[in-house]
């Protein structure tokens, strides 16, 4: 009997999955691999159902003579394994990210003349129906707001990407790449405190105010579904920062960073060259143990943000501070530094995962940016957070357009580098 491979990353059997298992069943036995949580999550969504669940749906299907787990995105591992004679798919991965994955397979079945066989995608209404019923309930609070922690739990690092209006939520949510034969696409959000009053035209001092700081993330959450971490500067008044906390575990938020400074906030990134004033251990400890103590669900993080590098107050502060947030609760720390060399943030990580190997570690790399996700998961780093990219990659080029519409007396010039008018017309899609 022929060996047929078919891979599912679904949640859910429909009619799709079905058509093509009944189309597999022709040429022999089939075998189905399960997408791990840990591929799923770097492939297209994340798990709303457990592996085990997925593993046993897809047994259940009359024809499936196999069940197994594949662990990659890309085929040829398991191909390598198990040697079937055909793998079939959704003629879908023929075009767009997908590509990859089929070259992939084409190459390690050409290996020992396996073959490729692409059965027509079948989408329709019903189909799209289910599909935007999961995607719906990625965005509901109870199941975005938890998702951080599963993800910090599944992944290496967890790759968080600026977001201040719905367009830039869009970014984040949808943009994925193939490099080098793999998938990869953002897995949260991060609603900087720099970004979000830099598109109010206002200074980062903690004048956008909570309300106005709510309905942009409120923008974000209506067009996406991945987490949320919001920057909530010092956290205010310990008797506001508690209404904060419960707002945002209610809106689905996954966990509020604070920054131990008191006083007239300044952006850390002018470090000692504006006057800043960092918080008492004691003070800020309470501020966080007020908010753990206020929060409804265990799901919720209170990550507290050290600037004793920021602020050049030493290495041993820094650590000795970390050690006393984590006591008074909270749930990760972030360390800071503005040096371009990432020397200071990474003997802060060894020094802190020497003595404590569980606590989230976030670090936002903006100077120290010629390290890579891997090194900084090497030094037992959780999350990394680029804060501010997508703002200083968009202000440039609308100031250079605004520039050459003014230079030229019209818009004929700067054509070439915009977004033709079709794709602005069809970029948002519409229920
Ligand atoms: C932000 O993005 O607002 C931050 C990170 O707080 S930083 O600007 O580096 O201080
Ligand atoms: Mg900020």
């Amino acid at each position: 009997m022929k060996k047929v491979y078919t891979c599912f990353c679904t949640d859910v059997i429909h009619e799709g999955h079905l058509n093509l298992i009944h189309e597999a069943k022709k040429y022999g036995d089939v075998i189905v691999g399960v997408l791990s949580d840990q591929a799923m999550i770097r492939f297209n969504r994340f798990p709303t159902v457990t592996f085990e669940e997925r593993v046993e749906m897809v047994r259940n299907i009359e024809d499936v003579s196999e069940v197994i787990v594949q662990n990659e995105i890309l085929y040829d591992q398991v191909l390598h394994e198990i040697r079937p004679d055909y793998v079939i798919h959704g003629d879908n991965w023929k075009k767009g990210p997908m590509k990859a994955i089929r070259d992939n397979v084409v190459g390690a079945l050409a290996e020992y003349g396996g073959i490729v066989i692409d059965v027509p995608y079948t989408y329709n209404e019903n189909v799209k129906r289910i599909d935007d019923r999961i995607k719906e309930k990625l965005a509901m609070p109870e199941y975005r707001r938890r998702r951080l922690r599963q993800l910090i739990g599944l992944c290496p690092i967890v790759k968080t990407i600026e977001v201040h209006s719905g367009l830039t939520g869009l970014i984040a949510e949808k943009t994925v790449v193939e490099n080098n034969g793999e998938l990869d696409q953002f897995d949260a959000m991060w609603i900087s405190s720099l970004c979000d009053s830099t598109a109010k035209g206002k200074p980062d001092i903690e004048l956008v105010d909570m309300t106005s700081r709510f309905r942009t993330i409120d923008d974000v959450m209506e067009v996406t579904t991945k987490p949320i971490i919001f920057d909530g500067d010092t956290g205010g008044l310990i008797e506001h920062f508690v209404y904060t906390v419960r707002t945002l575990e209610r809106m689905g938020v996954s966990a509020i960073i604070i920054e131990d400074k008191t006083g007239l906030k300044k952006n850390s990134l002018f470090g000692t060259e504006v006057e800043q004033t960092q918080d008492t251990i004691e003070h800020f400890c309470e501020k966080i143990t007020a908010g753990k103590k206020i929060q409804l669900t265990d799901d919720f993080m209170i990550i507290a943000r050290i600037e004793s590098l920021i602020l050049e107050q030493g290495m041993e502060d820094a650590l000795q501070r970390a050690h006393a947030y984590v006591k008074a609760g909270a749930d990760g720390i972030m360390i800071h530094s503005r040096k371009t060399d990432p020397a200071e943030i990474l003997e802060f990580c060894d020094r802190f995962r020497a003595v404590n190997k569980e606590i989230p570690i976030v670090v936002v790399p903006s100077s120290f940016n010629s390290i890579t996700e891997a090194e900084l998961a090497e030094h037992g780093v959780n999350i990394v957070i680029y804060a501010n990219q997508l703002t200083r990659s968009a202000f440039p080029a609308m100031e250079q357009t605004a520039k050459d519409i003014l230079k030229y007396h019209r818009a004929q010039e700067v054509d070439s580098r915009l977004m033709p008018i079709k794709q602005i017309l069809t970029l948002i899609d519409e229920l």
